[in-house]
């Protein structure tokens, strides 16, 4: 054939070749041009072999328009096949990715956290089992809520017992969780248990055990018939449940003016086992949980009629707890932002993760 000819028949493989490409799906098939048109006895390849038929001065050109048509297919085969593979690709990744709402859910890996939020979640999790509700008041509150809704009116001297800060618009950073007493009752009436994580604010001087930014969990607990033994019995329970071993309680009187009667009860120092440090400026204990039997003024400025209910509320100090169990010497390290002092997942314990 002429080179014209062979121009043409090359022209129709490659027409050929190319539509039958966009029919093939099957990556076997696609392969199987290679032999079938590029290979020695393939309707392109075998045209190689008529080379010599040409006159010497035309071969070379034969050569390199066959051998540029062979480039040609090859590359064509090639697209084809790269269709073919990312068209599967995609079709396993939609069927992977597709919802299956009866698959158990992915655990995510927990980080560390705070020493105060560990307590503060492990108490959360003793007294909602004891049946208490978790509830939380704000950081400002009203002078009435801090101090003359507990029995503190502004000429009394027991409002020097906290330094207070005061804010601008005549409101308190609260001195202590207790507010949230009256605004529970207020919200939910008797029979009540509630406890109220939160922090506090108190303009004093720092050390190794007090700080000006620090966290106490206040629970009240209000129903028929309640006394001190109930008190003494639940601060025993949750104090050895949180430092997971027998410790030694002092109870004392204590004065406050929302309680009467008041106790403190002090925990044995769990830094030093009792024996004097630093961080219970060598007492040996440290104070703990304050509480003692709601005021009957305190029930009647909540609403709630103390001839008929009777109940018991504590202000435990959770930074000094989260101290003594994680063996946090200085109070001033929690508030540093020292990466070094948070607690890893696996020093949680079990039950608070799940
Ligand atoms: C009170 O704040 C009372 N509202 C507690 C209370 C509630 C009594 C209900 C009776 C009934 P007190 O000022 O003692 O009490 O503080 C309670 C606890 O908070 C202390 O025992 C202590 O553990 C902690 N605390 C007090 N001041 C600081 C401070 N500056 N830094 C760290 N912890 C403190």
């Amino acid at each position: 054939m002429d080179l014209d000819q062979l121009n043409q028949t090359i022209a129709k493989i490659e027409a050929d070749v190319a539509a039958s490409l966009t029919d093939l799906t099957a990556v076997d098939a696609v392969r199987g041009l290679d032999t079938s048109v590029l290979g020695k006895k393939g309707t392109l390849g075998s045209l190689i072999s008529g080379i010599k038929d040409y006159p010497p001065d035309q071969r070379g050109q034969v050569g390199q328009t066959i051998n540029a048509a062979k480039g040609r297919v090859k590359e064509l085969i090639n697209q084809r096949l790269a269709g073919l593979q990312s068209a599967a690709d995609a079709a396993e990744a939609s069927s992977a990715g597709a919802y299956d709402p009866t698959l158990p859910g992915l655990r995510l890996p927990m980080g560390s956290v705070h020493p105060v939020t560990a307590v503060q979640w492990e108490i959360e999790r003793i007294f909602e089992r004891l049946g208490f509700t978790v509830e939380s008041g704000p950081e400002m509150e009203t002078e009435y809520n801090n101090f003359e809704a507990l029995n503190i009116p502004a000429t009394h001297p027991a409002r020097d017992m906290q330094d207070t800060f005061w804010v601008k618009n005549g409101m308190v950073l609260r001195t202590h969780t207790s507010p949230v007493q009256h605004r529970s009752m207020k919200k939910f009436g008797a029979p009540l248990r509630v406890i109220v994580p939160g922090r506090c604010f108190r303009y004093e001087t720092i050390d190794a055990s007090h700080e000006n930014t620090f966290h106490q969990v206040e629970g009240l607990m209000i129903d028929r018939d309640i006394s001190i033994p109930n008190l003494i019995a639940m601060s025993q329970t949750l104090l050895t449940e949180v430092m997971q071993r027998e410790v030694k309680l002092r109870v004392r009187p204590g004065f406050f003016p929302f309680v009467e009667p008041g106790l403190e009860i002090d925990m044995n120092c769990q830094i030093c086992d009792g024996k004097g440090c630093p961080t219970c400026k060598k007492s040996g204990w440290i104070e703990i949980l304050p509480c003692g039997m709601v005021h009957p003024n305190v029930l009647t400025a909540g609403g709630i009629d103390p001839e008929e209910y009777t109940g018991f509320a504590f202000g435990l100090g959770l930074t000094r707890l989260a101290m003594m169990k994680f063996g946090i010497r200085d109070i001033r390290v929690l508030n540093a932002g020292d990466l070094r002092a948070l607690v890893p997942p696996e020093r949680l314990g079990g039950p608070i993760l799940s």
